[in-house]
């Protein structure tokens, strides 16, 4: 067993880092290769690899310490004398990539830039077409094409990511080293590339040299884009293992998980399960995503209900937390009915445009109206309350206002016209909400809407309505005005275009002939889906219906 210390390696042209994370621990078995903790400058986050396989002995940083080449992390307690071999060589890779990076400036500054096959050159002129080609990789041999960030047609600028790589050991970005129009992709993702493959034909805009010397093209390259373009040498393999820290961009962070802060495993693991690094939160360093910030996030997702993700929201999932440990708690089963309209209101919810018009009828005379009937009602059985007078008031509003009585087709092309009167109203049962639906309500008197009212509700609590006492309704009422509240907004029963929420009718003073008189206001609120239906024409209906209500000789009419 030999003990050996792991140093920071040649980061190039970085100065002092930051140790932002460690990713082992003594004691660990780590194998050649394995990240063992991730540096950072003001630039790019880079993962140093174990150069060996080892025990960890002992570690000598800690996070936030600032640390440079040569600095050492930690000692590894390796099995074989090979590594002693390897340490012996350590100086000399980064000698041997100076002396390699001043044949290249000598090479570079020798051969004129026109001279260079178009593949490489830098230089662009004004309406040429050039082709951009997979820099240099390092020692990385054939590397896959993780992302295409551009399509023909679009614009690129300098700097601008034109496709993510992936290796074993890195992401890497590359960039454009020209301003112009795509004109054509001649790669695509999951494609194997390596230095020299053609990316793209790019009609260039103006003429524009990237400059040659390696020094001012590490800064370049290094700063912003992740990828690398010295030659092959222990000082490069440590650079192109950089995971790249991009400048946030909100949007293509949304939608791609490019410009995020995770390193390449992480990305893999992310990519694997599907993961879109954009809409993780990070929980390390510097917001720096890890491999639990992937699995919380699936954790997250998998307990969504069925149903919950299918809108496209990118809002992360709200914690669970352990209750029990504030106090006393119990976990109560949702019934399939809750879970199903929990579902079902979510979408609605959030997947139609809502608008709310407030308003209030004044139902005194319909209240002495119904009060008049009680003793009818008493001898037929039946239990007349405000609902049924709601339901033709609807009814005649939809008539008047057809732009109510439709469904918005998915596609959005089309509605679709409804010629007949069905209404649907809430009944909470101790099971769940549910929605029973009565038929042509316009061919019903007040008593049969109030018997089948109480019949359905029965069915209802009894859960005993079928699936078609619950299709086929045009509108929807959604009454607690037995139960009060001044108003609320109920939720579109999709694919309804409106609902009426109805609240408790209260007494109020209202200047009439010169004088105050108390008078039954009932609150009504009427939401419709304002993809469907424009606001004047919610206040319109929702005034009608006012009328109506306020009148209800008018529903003879
Ligand atoms: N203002 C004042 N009193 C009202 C009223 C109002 N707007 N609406 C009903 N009432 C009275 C009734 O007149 C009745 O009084 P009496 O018992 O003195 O006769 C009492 O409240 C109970 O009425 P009801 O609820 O039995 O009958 P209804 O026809 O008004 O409503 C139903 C039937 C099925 C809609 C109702 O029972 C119900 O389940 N409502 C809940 C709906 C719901 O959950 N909505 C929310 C959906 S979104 O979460």
């Amino acid at each position: 067993m030999v003990t050996e210390v792991i140093k920071v390696p040649d980061l190039g042209d970085s100065g002092e880092v930051e140790v932002i994370e460690l990713l082992v621990s003594v004691g660990q078995t780590v194998a050649e290769n394995d990240s063992l903790l991730v540096l950072e400058s003001e630039k790019a986050a880079m993962e140093i690899p174990a150069p060996m396989s080892g025990v960890v002995k002992s570690i000598a940083v800690n996070l936030g310490d600032q640390v440079q080449m040569g600095s050492e992390i930690l000692t590894l307690e390796v099995e074989s004398l090979l590594s002693i071999e390897l340490e012996s060589e350590s100086g000399k890779p980064i000698e041997k990539a100076k002396e390699h990076e001043a044949e290249k400036v000598e090479e570079s500054t020798n051969i004129p830039v026109e001279a260079k096959d178009k593949s490489e050159t830098t230089s662009a002129s004004s309406g040429v077409q050039e082709t951009l080609t997979v820099p240099d990789l390092g020692d990385e041999g054939e590397v896959e094409v993780i992302e295409v960030h551009v399509s023909p047609g679009d614009r690129v600028n300098i700097d601008d990511t034109l496709i993510t790589l992936e290796s074993d050991k890195a992401a890497m970005d590359v960039p454009s080293t020209m301003a112009g129009e795509v004109k054509s992709l001649k790669v695509k993702v999951g494609d194997k590339v390596s230095m020299g493959t053609p990316i793209l034909d790019l009609l260039a805009d103006e003429p524009v040299v990237i400059p040659q010397k390696p020094t001012e093209q590490k800064d370049a390259v290094i700063s912003d884009s992740g990828f690398r373009s010295e030659p092959a040498d222990t000082t490069a393999e440590l650079v192109s293992r950089q995971p790249v820290k991009a400048e946030p961009k909100p949007e293509s962070a949304a939608v791609t998980g490019v410009d995020v802060y995770a390193g390449p495993a992480v990305r893999k693991l992310a990519r694997e399960l599907g993961v879109n690094l954009g809409q993780v939160p990070g929980s390390g360093a510097k917001g720096r995503i890890v491999k639990e910030d992937i699995h919380d996030f699936v954790k997250g997702r998998l307990n969504i209900p069925a149903g919950f993700s299918s809108t496209g929201m990118s809002q992360s999932p709200v914690a669970d937390i352990d209750f029990s440990k504030f106090g006393e708690i119990e976990q109560i089963p949702r019934s399939k009915l809750q879970k199903l309209t929990a579902v079902n209101m979510h979408r609605n919810w959030s997947t139609i445009p809502h608008v709310a018009q407030f308003n209030e009828a004044d139902i005194t005379d319909l209240e002495a109206f119904r009060d008049a009937q009680k003793i009818d009602a008493e001898r037929m059985g039946v239990k007349l309350t405000v609902l049924p007078f709601l339901f033709k008031a609807c009814v005649k509003s939809l008539k008047e206002y057809p732009q109510f009585n439709v469904a918005l087709h998915s596609s959005g092309e089309y509605l679709v016209q409804k010629k007949y009167f069905h209404i649907g109203f809430a009944v909470a049962t101790e099971a769940g909400l549910v929605v029973p639906v009565i038929r042509n309500v316009d061919q019903k008197s007040i008593w049969e809407l109030a018997e089948e009212v109480v019949e359905l509700t029965n069915k209802a609590k009894q859960r005993k309505l079928t699936k078609e006492d619950m299709q086929g309704s045009c509108f929807t009422i959604s009454s607690l005005g037995a139960i009060g509240g001044t108003g609320f907004i109920p939720i579109i029963n999709a694919p309804e275009v409106a609902i009426l929420g109805v609240g408790k009718t209260e007494v109020k003073p209202k200047f009439k002939s010169a004088e105050f008189v108390p008078r039954k206001m009932l609150p009504l609120t009427l939401s419709y889906d304002h993809r469907a239906v424009n606001g004047v024409d919610g206040g319109m209906f929702s005034s009608y219906l006012v009328k109506l209500l306020g009148d209800i000789r008018l529903l003879l009419l």
